[in-house]
């Protein structure tokens, strides 16, 4: 425990952002429903409670979602006093909270694989693998955020959806927030879009409030004022996050991407998304393979418990949508930026980042 808290205080003197955090022997997290009217937050040490968080999308981000894999399993560990079975069963559970986000699936296998090696020192080989885990998250942010603010350039206004930043990743500014917020450390001059992103509005509750709070200049439009915005040449980048990429480079994000990678390719607007080599799934080979979330359609008849429409409309939310490869000018990870064709360029990637791709 001494090595997690140790690396908790680390991460509080750098001033992160941080979704998830452990101390005093408990975990903590951020209500990212409430964010930004109330900063509530939540305490556990039961990975039950941790599931349920992520499931209803009280932590929410796939890069946040990926590092509850490893805390669930470091919570189970703890709870169980190194129960093996009960650490496995937690390893299912916490992979059925959410389908899309790869980064919680692979997490969680790194984890178990390391609480299944022999021994009997389980609880700190699996703290140990935490702190390495959080650790690597955070240097991803990094530098996928200078490899991406290569891609900037002074006076751009950059278009993002949903929220991809601090509290989405590992307290800096997760992938495609990292990318501007390294574009402005360097002293750019620039202007970011943030789509409110219908129905959970992350982009207006929570990449607005990470943006004010990084002194980053931007504007709040609705999600269907991007095409017109890019058709007045107002848009120069758009820059997402992705849940998942395909070994061909399709990728998965937030319901909406599409739309804007649509209008992007249509008014020569490079479209960019921002993410690490651990969120490339070379299991999957293409979008079509990839499992789109569905979330229940009260979701979008009703908004924070009030509705929105009338008694008994039938809605539809699936939660993702699939961008294919050619409407990506590149794929900006902790390596480099990746550009077509990507099957062979991924795979490269693959070759360069090592075992936990
Ligand atoms: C969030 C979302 C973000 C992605 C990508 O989905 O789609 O755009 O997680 O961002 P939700 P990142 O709010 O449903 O979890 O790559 O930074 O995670």
């Amino acid at each position: 425990m001494q090595r997690i808290e140790e690396l908790v205080r680390s991460f509080q003197e750098q001033e992160l952002l941080l979704p998830v955090w452990f101390e005093n022997e408990k975990l903590h997290f951020i209500d990212q429903k409430k964010l930004p009217f109330e900063s509530d937050v939540s305490s556990t040490k039961d990975v039950n409670e941790l599931a349920l968080a992520v499931k209803n999308m009280t932590i929410r981000g796939s890069g946040a979602i990926g590092t509850c894999g490893a805390w669930g399993i470091y919570l189970a560990a703890l709870q169980s006093n190194g129960d093996l079975k009960t650490i496995l069963n937690a390893g299912t559970l916490l992979k059925q909270t959410r389908p899309t986000a790869v980064n919680l699936m692979k997490t969680v296998d790194e984890m178990l694989s390391v609480a299944k090696e022999e021994g009997e020192d389980l609880i700190d080989r699996v703290e140990q693998k935490t702190v390495e885990i959080l650790e690597r998250q955070l240097a991803f942010e990094h530098e996928l955020g200078r490899n991406g603010a290569e891609m900037i350039e002074d006076g751009d206004a950059i278009l993002t959806h949903c929220h991809s930043g601090a509290l989405a990743g590992s307290g800096y500014g997760g992938r495609a927030l990292s990318v501007i917020r390294k574009a402005h450390e360097q002293g750019k001059s620039i202007h970011v879009y943030t789509c409110e992103t219908r129905p959970y509005l992350q982009g207006a509750r929570i990449t607005a409030y990470e943006l004010k709070k990084f002194g980053i200049p931007h504007t709040l439009i609705t999600d269907n004022m991007s095409g017109y915005l890019m058709s007045q040449g107002k848009v120069q980048k758009v820059v997402v996050g992705s849940d998942r990429v395909a070994g061909n480079g399709d990728l998965a994000n937030k319901i909406g991407t599409y739309m804007h990678a649509l209008a992007a390719k249509a008014n020569g607007v490079p479209f960019y998304t921002a993410t690490s080599s651990h969120t490339i799934d070379h299991d999957v080979e293409a979008g079509r393979d990839i499992e789109v979330e569905f979330r229940d359609a009260s979701e979008v008849t009703s908004f924070q418990n009030r509705p929105i429409a009338p008694e008994g409309t039938h809605a539809l939310y699936p939660s993702f949508d699939i961008t294919p490869n050619d409407l990506i000018a590149g794929i900006i990870t902790e390596k480099g930026v990746m550009v077509a064709p990507y099957t062979s360029t991924l795979q490269n990637l693959r070759a360069t980042a090592g075992s936990r791709v």
